[in-house]
């Protein structure tokens, strides 16, 4: 299943760069809230002191862009981490912090968002094969504590 997938990720991703870059120079809106989104998907995801993340299952479509806003209802540090998973975007941000010993930034992850008590931060990403992806917070003993849930990519919709 794994060297199928992997065959098909290569011109998945070319294609992605292609449109991302497009979708840049056709101009930016920054405005907030812009209709100019429409086809992103936007995600709120809660993580809370109970060492949960709200929801727990995310469901998203192969190919097209999401818009992960992660906010912290605790009064501790948590994170939002992706080990692998093929996307385009993703990477590191947030603040520095204890990750079970892992130094934050030195890679490994596809995706990492680390965010400070009761803030929130995005983080852009697409992702390009469907499957179902782990992810969960790497804050010392929160995973093995049922910090965690998945991500569901499956098919874009024709249309
Ligand atoms: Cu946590």
């Amino acid at each position: 299943m794994t060297k199928k997938s992997a065959t098909l990720i290569l011109p998945a991703v070319t294609a992605l760069a292609t449109v991302l870059l497009v979708a840049a120079a056709c101009g930016e809106d920054e405005g907030s809230g812009g209709s100019a989104s429409g086809e992103v998907t936007d995600i709120r995801v809660k993580a809370t002191d109970d060492l949960g993340f709200e929801p727990s299952e995310i469901w998203l479509e192969a190919g097209r862009p999401v818009r992960l806003t992660m906010e912290n209802m605790g009064a501790s540090i948590h994170d939002f981490t992706v080990d692998q998973m093929p996307m385009v975007g993703g990477g590191s941000t947030g603040a520095p912090h204890d990750m079970s010993g892992v130094m934050m930034g030195t890679g490994g992850h596809a995706m990492h968002l680390a965010v400070e008590s009761h803030r929130d931060r995005m983080m852009e990403f697409t992702p390009t094969a469907t499957g179902t992806y782990t992810f969960y917070c790497s804050t010392s003993g929160h995973r093995e504590a049922g910090m965690m849930g998945k991500m569901i990519v499956g098919r874009q919709a024709p249309g």
